[in-house]
């Protein structure tokens, strides 16, 4: 049986309204936790609400309500922010829930029996936004760091947790496991803020100044700090729940958290626990910034994203589900990431609709015009490129696994998309639309096919957890097939399962754009080979989208996939990308990439090589592949420039052409470049050069 798994979200502060930042969090462990059910494991998933403290009180004496009833109203836009996205938490939980204050109580009782909890005198800048207390040295003009709110000096009596006393045992917990906080630079962060002493934590208000908190069980005239009172839900959440062993369920498996709680959470947090006696949870992992357009989200820009929003706009092609697919896919967990509707476009139309729906529609057009619906048996033997696909299969059915334990979300479906290009590359290689117009290769046509549809099954299973409804019914489209455990394995798929016929389920998005912004008609654009003086280098440039058929290990060069890519007119070509840190070479095969195709030949440690394919350098240095959407040997261009491609040229005539990344996509010199009428898609942020 495998390990128990307990996720949690923070709870949100109910003066905000819900924005892609809390729908990113709660996704991310709803993924997680959909995944960990898929294997088999027992699950917990917590979210909820943090309800008290002084922005509370103060929201509802404004509204003119009790904040009793204020919160009552207000927690109630997440938890419809949780059945729009379709989270599967086991509570929701809310810090004004009798059960919680009870057990608050209970925590600071026993802290003070024990003497952990003292009461002094205290002054300090105190920030009502992120209800905490700053330092000196992080004001700036008057206003906090975080939301850079006003800050007020507070001189008041009030109850101290001894934090100080823990500050050794946490420093050698953290040195002690590697993996505590993920990712390792936010640890070294938390090293660093713990090389400075550690003062004791303040976990009192007094009610004169606030009284919309939980009392203190042994001094009735304060309420408890709104953050003591709030970490401890993860301990309360589970409380009434066990294990199937009858154990609790704490200590949680991991906490998500954003980056801007880290010190809340792997400081003030595991010296509490230490100080009550109670194990720490066994991860902390902190996630990036979501910005809109390259910018910070703010009221007072007026680019919050609202899940409700989005999930109306891309209505047509699955909302709240693209929505999902859409968070998991482009931020990089750890990393920013920016929200952009180019970006949504083209993981809707890359993604989903490409690479996905276009399997799907192959499939099941041939098994219902073919085999009157039912899937043909796989073959006891495999021809090599069956087999290949079949490899592929198992190789991201290995993998998968693994990123998702290091919560690596986005590689994890980068894996999965491998797959279904592989998917799609094998389509076209067998070909099952003209093996169908030949009765002599039934057998062939029935190989294709039930080969297909088995990756195609493991492919949708890989997806449920991020693209639930889409995948499950895509998979009852497949004879009813689920998405449960046990599932992952290759050759389940039952032999004569009927293939329904049923709606298009990943539709493209239709991008409306302005008659200017209209790319110009690839055909009126076709290379000239001409030698004719040049505006400007890029013109001498053969830029094409190739697909990569194989891929691998350069036989002596560490950094270097070797990659044959087909250039449609232009035919195969080898080429050497040093990419391999990045990228390994299973992920590779299937993929569109943007090629150099009129390089001189090189030989790079002894392999020939016919070009450079271009990627992006994101400033974390990651490194993003471009990834046209064109035809395959379609050429690039830039409106306004006249194309000359040379030939045979050396790889200088790069050095000064600037390609950068603009709203997603490639642009030289701020125009936009296209290929096949479509631009060129790449994930590295805004302004991340490409070469
Ligand atoms: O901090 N990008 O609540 P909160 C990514 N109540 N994630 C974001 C984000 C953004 N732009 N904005 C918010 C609190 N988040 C406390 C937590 S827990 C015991 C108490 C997400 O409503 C992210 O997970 O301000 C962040 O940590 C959380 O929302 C903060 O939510």
């Amino acid at each position: 049986m495998p390990d128990p798994f307990y996720v949690t979200t923070p709870i949100y502060y109910v003066n905000d309204v819900p924005h892609i930042g809390h729908a990113y969090t709660s996704v991310l462990a709803d993924v997680l936790a959909r995944w960990h059910r898929l294997n088999g494991c027992e699950v917990y998933f917590l979210t909820g609400t943090d309800e008290h403290g002084q922005k509370v009180e103060e929201a509802a004496a404004k509204a003119g309500r009790t904040p009793q009833e204020h919160v009552d109203l207000t927690s109630q836009s997440f938890r419809e922010m949780g059945k729009l996205l379709d989270l599967t938490n086991d509570r929701f939980i809310r810090t004004t829930d009798a059960d919680h204050v009870e057990y608050v109580q209970s925590v600071l009782q026993g802290l003070w029996d024990k003497g952990e909890i003292y009461k002094s005198a205290y002054k300090g800048l105190y920030n009502v936004r992120d209800e905490r207390f700053y330092s000196e040295s992080d004001i700036r003009e008057g206003r906090g760091p975080a939301e850079g709110e006003p800050v007020e000096e507070v001189e008041e009596i009030n109850y101290f947790f001894r934090m100080s006393a823990y500050q050794q045992r946490l420093l050698d917990h953290i040195q002690q496991n590697p993996d505590w906080i993920v990712p390792d630079y936010r640890r070294n962060e938390v090293l660093g803020f713990l090389r400075q002493p550690l003062g004791d934590l303040c976990i009192s208000r007094p009610k004169w100044r606030l009284s919309w908190g939980i009392e203190l069980p042994f001094d009735k005239d304060f309420v408890t700090y709104v953050w003591f009172d709030a970490l401890l839900n993860y301990v309360t959440g589970p409380r009434g729940a066990k294990r199937c062993d009858g154990s609790d369920w704490w200590p949680a498996s991991v906490h998500l958290i954003g980056k801007d709680i880290l010190t809340t959470h792997t400081v003030y947090w595991p010296t509490m626990l230490m100080g009550a006696g109670i194990p720490l949870p066994r991860q902390i992992l902190a996630h990036g910034w979501w910005m809109v357009d390259g910018q910070k989200m703010s009221k007072s820009l007026g680019n919050v994203i609202d899940p409700f929003e989005v999930a109306r706009q891309y209505e047509s092609v699955g909302g709240a589900e693209a929505f999902r697919f859409f968070l998991m896919r482009d931020m990089v967990v750890g990393q920013d990431s920016s929200f952009s509707e180019a970006g949504m476009a083209k993981v809707v139309n890359g993604d989903l609709a490409n690479d996905v729906g276009n399997i799907l529609s192959r499939i099941r057009k041939q098994i219902l015009t073919q085999f009157e619906g039912v899937i043909p048996a796989l073959p006891r033997t495999l021809s090599e490129a069956s087999k290949a696909l079949r490899d592929k299969a198992l190789s991201v059915l290995a993998e998968f696994p693994n990123q998702m334990r290091l919560f690596r979300v986005n590689v994890a479906l980068e894996e999965t998309m491998s797959l279904a290009r592989a998917i799609n590359a094998y389509l076209e290689t067998t070909a099952p639309w003209k093996l169908a117009k030949d009765e002599s290769k039934r057998q062939e046509l029935s190989e294709a096919l039930s080969v297909s549809s088995e990756a195609l099954r493991l492919l949708l299973v890989l997806l449920s957890p991020v693209i639930p409804k889409k995948a499950s019914h895509a998979l009852a489209l497949m004879g009813g097939e689920k998405a449960e455990p046990g599932k992952l394995v290759w050759g389940l798929l039952p032999t004569g399962s009927q293939f329904q016929d049923g709606p298009v389920l990943f539709p493209r998005l239709e991008i409306k754009k302005p008659e200017s912004e209209k790319p110009a008609k690839p055909e009126s654009k076709q290379p000239s080979a001409t030698t004719d003086p040049v505006k400007s280098p890029f013109e001498l440039l053969d830029l094409r989208v190739a697909r990569v058929d194989a891929a691998e290990d350069h036989p002596t060069a560490e950094k270097l996939l070797v990659l044959t890519l087909d250039v449609g007119e232009l035919g195969k070509k080898q080429v050497c990308a040093g990419i391999k840190a990045h990228f390994s070479a299973s992920a590779m095969v299937g993929r569109k990439v943007l090629l150099v195709a009129n390089l001189k030949k090189a030989k790079l440690r002894g392999v020939e090589s016919y070009g450079m394919i271009l990627a992006a350098d994101n400033p974390d240095g990651s490194v993003h592949l471009l990834a046209p959407q064109g035809e395959v040997g379609a050429f690039a261009t830039v409106e306004g420039l006249d194309h000359k491609p040379g030939q045979n040229l050396a790889i200088e005539v790069l050095d000064p052409v600037v390609l950068e990344i603009q709203s997603g996509a490639l642009a030289f010199e701020g125009k936009v470049v296209t290929a096949g009428g479509a631009q060129i898609g790449c994930t590295a942020v805004d302004g991340s050069r490409a070469h």
